[in-house]
C-alpha cells in the first residue's frame, strides 16, 4: 500500500501519557480502548483514572449528575470535566465509542471545553452511500463520480484482499458519527449484482472491517436481480417466485452478514430496472425487497431519482424537476416502515444551486431519507477548493411550511445519506482541502445545527492542529467557496450548462438539445426556464403555501433562484438592483478575482504546512484558477453575444 496521508485524528493530543479506565465489555468499548492506546493512553483499573467511560447508570459513582445521564439513548453520551478529570457517561456502547471521539476532538483544539457536553445524535440513519463499482466501468471508470482515485473496496474485478485502508476509514467515519455505509454503485451492472450472492464471503470481510467501528454495511441491489442470478423469467414484485427468491437471497446474507443494514435500490431511473416494466409501482417494488429484509432487522433505501431520461428538447411540457414528486408524492402512506425513500435534496441533480426539492415536504407519511453529495460531481471535481457545509446547512434550515414550521432536517425523518468522495489515493480525497466535505457531512447528519465555520475549525484543529495561521488561511480559502463556485458558473440557478458526461466546465448549450431535461432556453431576449402555474410547467405549484406563491411570483421569487422557476428579459431587474444581464457578468468577474485572493492565500500557507500536501493543494489551485477563467469567458461571452448588451463597466469580453 502507498502511504496513506491521514485525514482528521492524525496528530498528537495532549492526551498522551494519561491514564484510561473504560468500564463494559462490548466489541466497541474494545475499540474505544485500542484507539485509546494508539493515542499513547494507558489504561489502569482503578476509579482513579484520568479518564473515565463508565455506563450511564453507574455515573453516579463519579458525582456526573442525574440531569446529564437521564435518558441517554444507545448513541448518547455526556462527557463531565470534575477535579482534573474526564468522565464519559454512557448510553450505550457506541456512546463510548462518540464519546472517546468528542473527547479526540476538545483535546485537538487546545480549548478550554465546558465542564459538561452531554450529545445525542439528531437522527439515527447516518450514512454513506459510495458509487464504487467492482469492475473498472468503461465510461465510468472504477467509482462513479470519484475524484480520488480507486476504490478502497474493490479492486479490478474484486474486493481487496487487504482492508487496511477501509479499516482506516471506518475508524474515521466513527469519528463524525457515520454509522451505516453502501458500498458500491447505485447503478448496479452485471458484475455488481453478483456480490449480493457469489461474492458474499468477501463482501462478510468488508462488514466485519466496519463493525468495530459501529457501522452496518449495505449493499445497492439490482431490482433485476432474480433474473440477472436466479435465471427467473421475471422480476415483477407481485409474483410469488421472485417474492420467495428475495427472501431466501436476503437469508442468505444474513447468514454471512448478521448485522446487514439493507438495500440501496435506484429503479426505473437513467436505465435501471424496476417495477414499471411489471405495470407496477414504487411501492410495489420497494415493499417487497422490505417484506424480505423486515424478519432479519434490514431497510431499503429505494431512491426517488425517476424522471424521463430520453425526454424531447422540443417538448417544452414535460419537466424534469417535476418528475420525483409527480411518480412517489401519490405513494405516500404507502411504503411500509423499513422502507426509506431517498431524495435527493434537489428535484433535478446535485446542483450548485436548487431550491429543496417538494417531494420531502410532500411525503408526511413515508421515511424520507435526505440525499447529499460529498463527492464534488457538479462543484469541481474535488479539483476546486469548494466547502459544502454551507450549502448543507441552507438545505437542512430551509423551513417547507414557512417560518413557523419545522426545518428540513427534522421534516426528512428517515436520515441524511450521501455520495462518498474517498478514493484510494494519497490525500483520500484528490484534493487535501475536500476532506472538510467528508468531516463535514457526518458532524451536521449527527447535528444539524453546527455552524460550517466552527466545523471547519474541528476540522482544521484535527488535521493541522492550532497554528493561527493556517487555521485563518483555510478559513480564508474555504469559507465563501461555494459562493464563489456559483458566481463564476450557471447564473441565478439556472443549473447544468457544464460538458455532458463528465460534468466539469462550462458548456452553455452542452445539454440544451440534449435528451436529459436540463434546459435553459436563453435565447436573444431572455433565459431562465418558466416552472409557475400560471405559464408554465407548474412545478412551483408542487410546494406547499408559502413557498408555491412566493416562487410563484416575479416579486418575490429569491434573486438566487430566479432563473430555476421563470424565464425572464436580459434587462429584468433583481431584487439587488441590477439587471439580469449585468448580475451575470459582474458575478463571474468577481469570481474569478475571489479564486485569485483564494490562490494568494494558499501560496502564504507555503511552510505552515507539510510541503507535499501544500504542492498538491497549489497544483489543484492552478487548474481551479484556469477553469474559473474559462467559466468566465464562456458564459460572458455567450451572453454578450446572444443579448447584445455591453458590459455597464466595459470590461473585456470575447
Ligand atoms: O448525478 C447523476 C450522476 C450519475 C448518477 C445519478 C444517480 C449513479 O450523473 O452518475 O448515477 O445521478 O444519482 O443515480
Amino acid at each position: 500500500m502507498t502511504s496513506i496521508h491521514p485525514m482528521w485524528l492524525t496528530g498528537d493530543t495532549p492526551l498522551r501519557g494519561r491514564t484510561l479506565q473504560v468500564m463494559g465489555e462490548h466489541r466497541l468499548l474494545d475499540s474505544v480502548r485500542a484507539d485509546a492506546a494508539e493515542h499513547g493512553l494507558r489504561h489502569v483499573d482503578d476509579d482513579g483514572a484520568d479518564l473515565v467511560f463508565v455506563p450511564a447508570a453507574d455515573a453516579g459513582r463519579f458525582a456526573v449528575a442525574d440531569a446529564h445521564v437521564d435518558g441517554l439513548g444507545p448513541e448518547g453520551f455526556a462527557v463531565a470535566r470534575t477535579d482534573g478529570r474526564t468522565v464519559v457517561a454512557y448510553g450505550g456502547a457506541a456512546g463510548a465509542l462518540y464519546g472517546w471521539f468528542q473527547v479526540l476532538r476538545d483535546a485537538a483544539a487546545h480549548e478550554d471545553a465546558p465542564p459538561v457536553t452531554r450529545c445525542e445524535p439528531e437522527r439515527e440513519l447516518r450514512m454513506l452511500d459510495h458509487w464504487d463499482n467492482v469492475a473498472v466501468h468503461p465510461v465510468m471508470g472504477q467509482v462513479e463520480r470519484g475524484y480520488a482515485g480507486g476504490s478502497i473496496f474493490f479492486d479490478d474485478g474484486r474486493v481487496r484482499e487487504d482492508l487496511t485502508r477501509v479499516e482506516r476509514y471506518a475508524r474515521l467515519l466513527a469519528a463524525i458519527g457515520i454509522n451505516r455505509v453502501a458500498i458500491n454503485n447505485v447503478n448496479v451492472h452485471a458484475r455488481e449484482a453478483r456480490l449480493l450472492t457469489d461474492d458474499l464471503p468477501a463482501v462478510a470481510r468488508i462488514a466485519a472491517a466496519l463493525r468495530p467501528w459501529g457501522i452496518r454495511l449495505h449493499l445497492s441491489v439490482s431490482f433485476a436481480s432474480p433474473m440477472l442470478l436466479g435465471g427467473m423469467p421475471t422480476a415483477d414484485p407481485l409474483d410469488a417466485g421472485v417474492q420467495q427468491w428475495w427472501d431466501a437471497a436476503v437469508a442468505h446474507v444474513y447468514g454471512a452478514i448478521p448485522d446487514f443494514g439493507g438495500f440501496v435500490v435506484k429503479a426505473d431511473s437513467e436505465g435501471q430496472p424496476g417495477p414499471f416494466a411489471y405495470g407496477r409501482d414504487h411501492a410495489d417494488g420497494a415493499n417487497m425487497l422490505a417484506r424480505a429484509l423486515a424478519p432479519h432487522g434490514g431497510l431499503v433505501h429505494w431512491r426517488a431519482f425517476v424522471y424521463n431520461h430520453r425526454q424531447d428538447w422540443r417538448d417544452r411540457k414535460t419537466d424534469r424537476a417535476r418528475a420525483a414528486y409527480d411518480h412517489f408524492a401519490p405513494l405516500d402512506g404507502r411504503f411500509d416502515d423499513n422502507v426509506l425513500v431517498q431524495v435527493k435534496y434537489g428535484p433535478l441533480d446535485f446542483q450548485t444551486r436548487e431550491p429543496v426539492s417538494p417531494v420531502i415536504p410532500a411525503m408526511r407519511d413515508t421515511r424520507v431519507t435526505l440525499e447529499l453529495q460529498v463527492t464534488q460531481e457538479y462543484t469541481g471535481h474535488q479539483r476546486h477548493a469548494v466547502y459544502l457545509a454551507p450549502q448543507w446547512r441552507e438545505i437542512l434550515d430551509f423551513r417547507p411550511f414557512g417560518d413557523d414550521g419545522p426545518r428540513l432536517a427534522e421534516v426528512a425523518r428517515g436520515g441524511m445519506a450521501a455520495v462518498a468522495n474517498v478514493g484510494d489515493d494519497a490525500y483520500w480525497t484528490g484534493h487535501p482541502l475536500a476532506q472538510a466535505n467528508l468531516y463535514a457531512y457526518g458532524r451536521l447528519a449527527w447535528d444539524s445545527t453546527l455552524d460550517p465555520a466552527v466545523i471547519l475549525d474541528e476540522w482544521i484543529a484535527l488535521t493541522f492542529g492550532t497554528d493561527a495561521a493556517v487555521r485563518r488561511g483555510i478559513h480564508a480559502v474555504l469559507d465563501d467557496s461555494w459562493l464563489t463556485y456559483e458566481a463564476h458558473t450557471a447564473p441565478l440557478g439556472v443549473c447544468f450548462m457544464v460538458n455532458p458526461h463528465h460534468h466539469y466546465g462550462p458548456s452553455v448549450d452542452g445539454y440544451e438539445y440534449s435528451p436529459w431535461g436540463t434546459y435553459h432556453f436563453a435565447d436573444r431576449d431572455g433565459i431562465g426556464v418558466d416552472r409557475t402555474v400560471a405559464t408554465g410547467t407548474g412545478f412551483a405549484g408542487q410546494y406547499p403555501e408559502p413557498w408555491a406563491s412566493t416562487y410563484e411570483s416575479l416579486d418575490t421569487v429569491p434573486d438566487e433562484l430566479l432563473l430555476f422557476f421563470h424565464h425572464v428579459p436580459y434587462t429584468h431587474r433583481l431584487h439587488s438592483g441590477r439587471t439580469v444581464i449585468q448580475h451575470i457578468y459582474d458575478t463571474h468577474f468577481e469570481g474569478v478575482q475571489r479564486v485569485e485572493g483564494v490562490v494568494a492565500e494558499w501560496a502564504a500557507l507555503r511552510g505552515a504546512v507539510d510541503d507535499a500536501l501544500h504542492d498538491r493543494v497549489s497544483e489543484r489551485m492552478s487548474e481551479q484558477l484556469r477553469s474559473a477563467l474559462e467559466w468566465r469567458d464562456q458564459i460572458n461571452t455567450y451572453f454578450l453575444r446572444k443579448s447584445g448588451i455591453a458590459d455597464e463597466r466595459g470590461r473585456e469580453i470575447y
